[in-house]
């Protein structure tokens, strides 16, 4: 299924913040700007923009939690290997978790081809006609989220749009974050990115097919994760040749279970 941008009433980060590109972005913190009016007198204007989302991102928690959904958020650069390890994966659990897609791409709906070919049911989100946002909000999901059928769904899994600086800083009321950080990018973007690595709950490192090609060093990689977010696990995939993506797999399947089972006793 296939939504071609969602024409809401809603915040457009671009307008408020990329030019210039302030981001306050934390809950509760206000981004406060001034205007000149023709009379040269100053207007204070103040935006709420993320407690919006906030507000948005809990009501979205509440309801997937009522329907016992784990909802895991997929993050990174372009290119680094989202869509092909989400195919791998949808793949590899389909038979036991019945599992839906939200995708979010500026244009194209390339990556929910792709991910249609698993049989798991996909909507896609363009965000070119509402500015190429370059993330997604808690109320294009809430409005994506209401297009599945989701009665009978255990796992909601979100490619967020690739940028690894953005999508970071929007709650869309899912359960865990996974970023994607692949072995041609350099090691050190963890410490150039540190809001995603910090706000994730676990990092895969993916395309080790390629390290033998690559001055890649995966000790300092670790590092640098850690250094931003200690204890983070971190998993060595690749999507390619599927080498390490059992222990990926097994991760996933143990949140579906916890989240199941937290239900269950509430
Ligand atoms: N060699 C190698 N290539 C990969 C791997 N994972 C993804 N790719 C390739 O990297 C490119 C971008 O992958 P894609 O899944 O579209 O990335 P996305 O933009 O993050 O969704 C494609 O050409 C993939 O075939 C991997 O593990 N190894
Ligand atoms: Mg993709």
């Amino acid at each position: 299924m296939i939504l071609h941008g969602l024409r809401q009433t809603r915040y457009n980060h671009h307008d408020d913040f990329h030019k210039p590109h302030h981001h306050p972005h934390k809950p509760g913190q206000e981004s406060i700007e001034t205007k000149k009016t023709g009379r040269g007198r100053e207007i204070k204007i103040v935006r709420r923009v993320l407690d919006v989302n906030e507000a948005m991102a809990a009501q979205n928690r509440k309801r997937f939690s009522e329907k016992g959904i784990f909802v895991l958020n997929v993050m990174s650069s372009p290119g680094s290997g989202k869509t092909t390890t989400l195919v791998k994966t949808l793949n590899a659990i389909k038979d036991d978790i019945k599992s839906a897609v939200i995708v979010g791409d500026i244009c194209t709906t390339n990556d929910a081809d792709r991910l249609s070919e698993t049989g798991v049911p996909v909507v896609q989100v363009n965000t070119d006609e509402f500015g190429g946002d370059c993330h997604l909000t808690a109320l294009v999901i809430e409005n994506a989220f209401s297009s599945l059928d989701t009665d009978d769904i255990d796992l909601l899994i979100v490619e967020n749009i690739g940028n690894l600086v953005c999508p970071a800083e929007f709650d869309i009321g899912e359960d865990a974050r996974a970023v994607i950080l692949s072995v041609t990018e350099g090691e050190d973007k963890p410490l150039k990115y540190p809001l995603m690595f910090r706000e994730s709950d676990i990092a895969l490192l993916n395309k080790i097919d390629l390290l033998p090609y690559l001055d890649f060093d995966m000790d300092e990689a670790r590092k640098s994760i850690l250094t931003i977010h200690p204890d983070m696990p971190i998993f060595e995939i690749s999507s390619k040749t599927e080498e390490g993506m059992a222990k990926w797999i097994s991760w996933l399947k143990e949140s579906i279970q916890k989240k199941k089972a937290l239900m269950a006793r509430q």
